[in-house]
């Protein structure tokens, strides 16, 4: 298959790192409104292509699929684009401003017959796939109870400085991860009770976050999110679980242990690997990157739905903007209501 990205800024290395250990994939062209970042990536990952426009690049075509790893705002224009111009879409998260948008882009792939997956890459993590195993199994029965927990003080704004000025913050970019987790786990949404609060002062957004939720199969989870929690050891970018079940429990505590209690327990070493191109402490994020890459190819060779398609992003597009509306008013929101 052949591949172009959009977008050379601080995550698409990863992903131009994770095509490149994809059998089968060449990335033929690359896109970025920056013309030194392109001519960088370019040279970095041997790409002859390099485009400021992405209408012209996709204009030109000779690819399979495109990679959009910019930032939201750009997202809708340019997956309607894609699907224009009859391509496969990888899109980065968080999908859409609004679900009005998420809705149009959804729709788009699918009158072109496209394929189109949300870069929702939390629940691929090799910790979370491992947990996800044991309760897929029924080892510790049904899950009545589960609490998906982000607490850390990392930096991500040196890297990411635009996490600090937009008037939304933790929910919208990593509340959407752990809300994703959630539903992986205990299925979808019926309704939620969110709080937000705004502790780093020298932000805009909202930097921590708790949220209830009860599923439609009668679980209840609690998801929280901080970037204010300073901890030691400091556990960025972990997802913490704890999940009780009918016939057991099960824990993913920091340092990737999984604890799987049932009549006797079993501590699991759940560490991910750290890929040749991985720095620490982002090697669970950038093996993520592959596996998630991996499933797409996958997907559109055997013809089925990513389990993150756009589709399905949607319904936790849907949690991330019930969960602001609960928060501003101050109550319980069914996700029926959006
Ligand atoms: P960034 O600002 O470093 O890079 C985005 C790049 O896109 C910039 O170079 C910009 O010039 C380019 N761009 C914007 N609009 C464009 C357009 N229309 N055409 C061509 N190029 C365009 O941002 P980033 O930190 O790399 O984040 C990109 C996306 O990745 C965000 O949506 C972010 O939430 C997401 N992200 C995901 C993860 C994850 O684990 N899934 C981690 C970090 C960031
Ligand atoms: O995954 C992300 O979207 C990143 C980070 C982990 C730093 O929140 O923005």
């Amino acid at each position: 298959m052949k591949g172009a990205v959009i977008g050379c800024g601080f995550f698409a290395q990863n992903q131009l790192q994770a095509w490149r250990d994809i059998d089968g994939v060449e990335i033929v062209a690359i896109c970025d409104l920056d013309a030194e970042r392109t001519k960088q990536c370019a040279a970095a990952f041997g790409i002859s292509r390099t485009y400021q426009d992405a209408e012209k690049m996709l204009a030109d075509g000779g690819f399979d699929f495109v990679d959009i790893a910019t930032t939201v705002g750009s997202h809708r224009a340019l997956v309607e684009s894609a699907a224009a111009h009859n391509v496969h879409i990888v899109c980065q998260k968080p999908f859409a401003e609004n679900l009005e948008d998420a809705r149009a882009m959804v729709n788009a792939a699918h009158r072109a017959g496209k394929t189109l997956m949300v870069h929702e890459n939390f629940r691929w993590q090799s910790p979370i796939l491992a947990a996800l195993q044991v309760v897929r199994l029924g080892k510790i029965g049904e899950p009545f109870f589960g609490r998906v927990s982000f607490r850390s003080g990392y930096d991500v704004f040196s890297g990411q400085p635009y996490l600090a000025e937009g008037e939304r913050f933790i929910i919208e970019d990593l509340g959407i991860h752990i809300l994703d987790i959630s539903r992986a786990f205990f299925g979808d949404a019926k309704h939620i009770a969110a709080t937000t609060r705004r502790i780093n002062t020298r932000i805009k957004g909202e930097d921590v976050a708790t949220m209830l939720i009860t599923h439609k199969g009668g679980a209840t989870s609690v998801v929280d999110c901080s970037y204010a929690t300073r901890r030691m050891p400091e556990t960025f970018p972990q997802t913490l679980l704890e999940i009780d079940g009918s016939k057991g429990t099960l824990r993913l505590d920091a340092d990737y242990k999984l604890i799987v209690q049932t009549d006797k327990e079993a501590v699991i070493d759940v560490s991910p690997p750290v890929l040749a191109w991985a720095q620490k402490p982002w090697h669970n994020i950038q093996e993520s990157v592959l596996t998630i890459q991996q499933h797409f190819v996958d997907c559109i060779a055997s013809g089925v739905e990513p389990e993150t398609s756009g589709a399905d992003n949607l319904k936790t597009l849907t949690l991330v903007e019930a969960a602001y509306l609960s928060a501003a008013q101050g109550r319980t929101v069914p996700v029926s209501d959006l």
